[in-house]
């Protein structure tokens, strides 16, 4: 005879609960200063852009105003934009990195 652990149904209503975390899009903002090499580093440094793409979305941003860099979990998205805001910051660039919940 099975013992109380093994019989039990504890575990499944758990599984159930599991949903996939919240994602948040980190966002680029254009301005009249910072370098467009500048952002094209950035992109390649703090997302993983090779260089071609990196191109593509610092002119996303500099023609349209902002672009997505990426989505991310929250903690991951809070990262990003502390890192690029920092980046930025030590280097004498006003760009500007937000996040928005999608
Ligand atoms: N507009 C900037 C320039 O002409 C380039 C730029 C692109 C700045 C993207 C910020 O997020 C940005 N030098």
């Amino acid at each position: 005879m099975a013992n109380k652990q093994q019989s039990s149904t504890a575990l499944a209503p758990e599984r159930a609960k599991i949903k996939p975390p919240r994602l948040y899009k980190v966002i680029l903002l254009n301005d009249d200063y910072t370098t467009m090499d500048f952002v094209i580093e950035v992109l390649q440094r703090f997302f993983a852009m090779n260089r071609e793409r990196a191109m593509q979305i610092m002119l996303k941003v500099h023609n349209e105003g902002s672009a997505v860099c990426g989505v991310y979990p929250l903690d991951v998205a809070e990262t990003k934009v502390a890192q690029v805001s920092e980046f930025a910051k030590q280097h004498g660039h006003p760009l500007r990195c937000s996040m928005e919940g999608t």
